[in-house]
């Protein structure tokens, strides 16, 4: 048995996901992760590089890239895609003048072909704030209804309540888990030994 072979088998063991965080700088995705694995909120920081997060979902392990979305680290985001199976991508609701930017951004995103099979949650991320848009709203403008590549849901929440992040993530481990793991239609995904790291940038 080759040693690829053990490793899968190790990893189909360990029922490991690899999910991807991303969307526009201050959307909200780091806060949405320290709220999810408990930490404290109330310093974070803009992500310059990317942040690593294991969750254990039930039976399923998540290992979670958290990359910054400043403009100028976009073009590294490319350097995390290998193996995705899933891709989270956060908004910002009460950014409406950056909802055609962050369309721009996830049109982009689905169409590389190195994410074609992940499955796709967009998490409507501060509810909490008067004057934030509806789901309905941001479904519309970012045209997610006209999506087939691939399969899609969009999720209200709230990093500083908690509202919503369960009900996004329970859905997003039931999809990969139904693909991955029930279907047997393919390996889990890869270690993430091979990706390259973006250097610190500093603001
Ligand atoms: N009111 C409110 N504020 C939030 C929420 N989620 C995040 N924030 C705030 O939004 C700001 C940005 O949050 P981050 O988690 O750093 O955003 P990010 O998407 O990781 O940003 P980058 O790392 O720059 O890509 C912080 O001040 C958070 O406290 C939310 O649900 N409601
Ligand atoms: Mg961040």
């Amino acid at each position: 048995m080759g040693l690829l072979t053990i490793i899968r088998k190790n990893k189909a063991k360990a029922r490991e996901m690899r999910v991807l965080f991303l969307g526009l700088d201050n959307a909200g995705k780091t806060t949405i992760l320290k709220r999810m694995s408990g930490g404290d909120i109330s310093s974070i920081s803009p992500t310059l590089g990317f942040n690593i997060q294991t969750l254990m979902r039930g039976e399923y392990t998540l290992n979670i890239w958290d990359v910054g979305g400043q403009r100028t680290l976009r073009p590294y985001w490319r350097n995390y895609f290998e193996s995705t199976d899933a891709v989270v991508w956060v908004v910002d609701s009460s950014d409406a003048l950056r909802m055609g930017d962050g369309a721009e951004e996830l049109r982009a995103l689905l169409s590389e072909e190195r994410l074609a099979g992940a499955t796709l949650l967009v998490f409507a991320n501060k509810q909490d704030l008067a004057g934030s848009l509806s789901v309905d709203q941001i479904r519309d403008a970012l045209g997610l209804e006209q999506i087939e590549s691939h399969k899609w849901r969009i999720v209200p929440c709230s990093a500083i309540s908690g509202e919503g992040l369960d009900e996004g993530m329970d859905w997003v481990v039931g999809e990969v888990a139904g693909r991955l793991y029930w279907s047997g239609r393919r390996a889990p995904a890869e270690a993430p030994e091979s990706v390259s790291h973006p250097p610190v940038v500093s603001a």
